[in-house]
């Protein structure tokens, strides 16, 4: 249900969740007109994303319930890990500098892709179209 080519179409309460992260307002604003777009294949328990961005191109597999490290596009570090919930992907990612949560959840909502974003008690969505 995940597979396929996902665009950000719109986000809520982004902003305030990237401030509650730490980010910068010059980096906010830029990211708030990323065009992410993420490509998810399912094999099994194996997942295989590539994310395109205007900060980036970048490719990961991951496996359900096993660890991985993953950067985001400012350089913080993250330590953590995707499980299958039902038909929702729950992940749960440490920042490895403060050693805070940030957990968030893929959601397909009709022909939407929903991720839900939640740390330090702020929470906000992206929604995403298919390509
Ligand atoms: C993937 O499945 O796409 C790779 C792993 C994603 C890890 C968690 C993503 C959290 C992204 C938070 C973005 C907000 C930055 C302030």
């Amino acid at each position: 249900a995940f597979n396929g080519t996902w665009k950000v179409d719109r986000s809520e309460n982004y902003d305030k969740f990237m401030e509650q992260m730490g980010i910068n307002l010059v980096k906010r604003k830029l990211a708030a007109h990323d065009n992410l777009k993420i490509t998810l294949e399912q094999d099994g328990d194996k997942f295989h994303v590539k994310e395109v961005s205007t900060f980036r191109t970048l490719e990961l597999a991951f496996t359900l319930g096993v660890t991985f490290e993953y950067s985001l596009a400012d350089g913080t570090e993250l330590s953590g890990s995707w499980v299958m919930e039902g038909d929702a992907l729950k992940g749960s990612f440490v920042r490895k500098d403060n050693g805070k949560t940030l957990t968030t959840v893929r959601n397909i909502v009709g022909d939407e892709l929903v991720q839900s974003y939640s740390y330090e008690g702020v929470e906000a969505k992206r929604i995403f179209k298919r390509a």
